[in-house]
């Protein structure tokens, strides 16, 4: 049986982390999501998770080269998998070439990208939300939270083009119950 590699794209808040928990269980997959690898890092204080928290608390994207190497060698750690859930990746185009060439070696492509769609004002909301309870800083600031947002429209949101092309983009509504999105998805995915 082919493997099912997820894209799971859309805006900071869109739900991509929720939903991701949800999915990774229904189909058996591997979670990747290079926003809780970052974290991580920095809560390990790694030079490079020191380096990565000044341009997360920011709102700003972490370089191509790491966030690539920490998927590569996630990937490879879990040979084993039914496939991946990417969560928060790719964000730029580099990203999303070097994913493809990972997975094109494998061939192992990726079977959907599923964009969430969420209106920016119900994301700050979500997103400040989250903040009063999380810890985060770069959802405290509802500055950096908008431009996270304008981050995603300049850099990430193109990448729809891109999987547009491959005809691998599917919206989807991400208003709505946590539980509603979920069926959605799995629509989309069957
Ligand atoms: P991420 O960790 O990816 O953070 P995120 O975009 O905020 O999404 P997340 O998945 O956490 O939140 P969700 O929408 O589920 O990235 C953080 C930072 O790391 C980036 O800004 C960047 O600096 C760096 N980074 C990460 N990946 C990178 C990459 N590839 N390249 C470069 N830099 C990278 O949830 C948000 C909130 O909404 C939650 O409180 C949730 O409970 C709520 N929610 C979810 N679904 C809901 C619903 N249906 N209704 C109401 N609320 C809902």
């Amino acid at each position: 049986m082919s493997k099912l590699n997820i894209v799971l794209f859309g805006p900071p808040g869109a739900g991509k982390g929720t939903q991701s928990e949800f999915l990774i269980k229904k189909y058996d997959l591997v979670h990747l999501s290079t926003g809780d690898l970052l974290r991580a890092e920095t809560k390990a204080e790694t030079e490079l998770g020191i380096q990565a928290k000044e341009l997360m608390d920011r709102g700003d994207l972490v370089a191509d080269h790491i966030v690539i190497g920490m998927i590569r060698n996630k990937m490879e750690a879990n040979l084993k998998a039914k496939g991946f859930i990417f969560d928060g990746f790719p964000r730029t185009r580099a990203q999303a070439e070097a994913l493809d060439e990972m997975l094109e070696v494998k061939e192992e492509p990726i079977t959907a990208m599923l964009s969430l769609e969420v209106a920016e004002e119900e994301l700050v909301r979500r997103l400040l939300g989250r903040g009063a309870t999380s810890g985060r800083v770069d959802d405290k600031d509802e500055a950096v939270i908008r431009n996270r947002i304008r981050t995603y429209e300049k850099d990430t949101a193109p990448l729809k083009e891109y999987y547009t092309s491959q005809g691998k983009y599917k919206a989807i509504d991400g208003i709505g119950s946590v539980a509603e999105i979920t069926d959605r998805l799995v629509k989309a995915i069957a």
